[in-house]
């Protein structure tokens, strides 16, 4: 039985879905801070979460007796540039929550770190598993703690926590907001409806991405991958391909073919994008548990695209 918080968030969500869809809709729980007004988890059994709240997480995990408990909850990295505070205070107090929820409960834990995990001095190609981590963000630096949180619950505690670094995700069932990559989910929604993109990100700027099924069976197989072969659990770099708008807007060119791209950056977004690396080794997670992405920038592209006409 899975507990999931934040689970109307942009993975969140395609993550309910799949977990139902494996395990039965009476196993999983998703939470959230919002009951979903829309989506597919509107009218299925759901309840409200803030994760800043621990008694009351501790209540609902006593009441549904989870063995697993998948922490989704968190601000993105460009809203955490604007409400640093707000965002310690749920991304970190939110994380200790339900880290001691899931050490009370002898759960098995899953919470994601990304790339902003990573900073300016950190190689930027081929960056590997494990080397410099010196974020300049307020998100970077959460992600790194909620990394060395995670690597203590299981020295510490023998608590099974596992966890990977995601690259930004695209999605068409959810998008995701406040984040530093959401120009690459916009760019096809506005290609499909206007024709034209103006890109917050500037051009020549290479950031790892993945399409959100890959990021979904990641999830499932660090879950369900034999502990004994984990060796970096709870950080690792997992990644589809490494893009930059000018490479999105040719691929969008070969079935839109009047796709207009321009520019109009901005200054935090970008620094942000550029203080991260712009391909990350995930030789680690292809090593210990057989991470194996389905969809390079092509493929994604379909998809993304016929997914977004069908909805409109
Ligand atoms: C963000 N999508 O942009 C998230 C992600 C790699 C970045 O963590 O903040």
């Amino acid at each position: 039985r899975i507990l999931i918080t934040g689970a109307l968030g942009q993975i969140g969500t395609e993550l309910t879905v799949r977990l139902r869809e494996i395990y039965g809709e009476e196993n999983v729980l998703p939470t959230d801070i919002n009951e979903p007004a829309e989506g597919p988890l509107r009218g299925k059994p759901f309840k409200i979460l803030d994760v800043r709240r621990y008694n009351e997480m501790a209540e609902l995990a006593d009441e549904f007796e989870p063995d697993t408990l998948m922490h989704m909850a968190a601000l993105l990295s460009a809203t955490c540039e604007e409400k640093p505070m707000i965002a310690w205070d749920i991304n970190m107090g939110g994380l200790v929550n339900a880290l001691e929820v899931a050490r009370k409960g002898k759960m098995k834990f899953f919470t994601p770190s990304s790339i902003g995990a990573f900073g300016p001095s950190t190689p930027k190609k081929d960056t590997p598993q494990t080397t410099i981590q010196r974020p300049t963000s307020m998100y970077g630096v959460n992600k790194v703690s909620g990394e060395l949180l995670c690597d203590y619950y299981h020295s510490k505690f023998g608590v099974d926590t596992r966890g990977v670094r995601f690259p930004g995700l695209i999605s068409h069932i959810k998008e995701p907001g406040g984040g530093t990559t959401d120009y690459a989910v916009e760019i096809f929604f506005e290609a499909v409806k206007n024709g034209r993109y103006t890109s917050y990100i500037g051009p020549g700027t290479y950031m790892d991405m993945m399409f959100m099924d890959d990021a979904i069976d990641a999830i499932i197989q660090l879950m369900e991958a034999d502990e004994d072969n984990l060796i970096d659990r709870n950080a690792f770099n997992v990644t589809a391909m490494s893009i930059e708008p000018e490479a999105v807007a040719d691929e969008i060119k070969k079935h839109i073919p009047d796709f207009e791209l321009s520019y109009n950056v901005d200054p935090v977004r970008q620094g942000l994008a550029e203080s991260w690396p712009d391909a990350i080794d995930a030789s680690a997670a292809k090593e210990q548990w057989g991470f194996n992405p389905k969809y390079d920038l092509e493929r994604m592209t379909v998809e993304m695209i016929n997914a977004i006409k069908e909805k409109s």
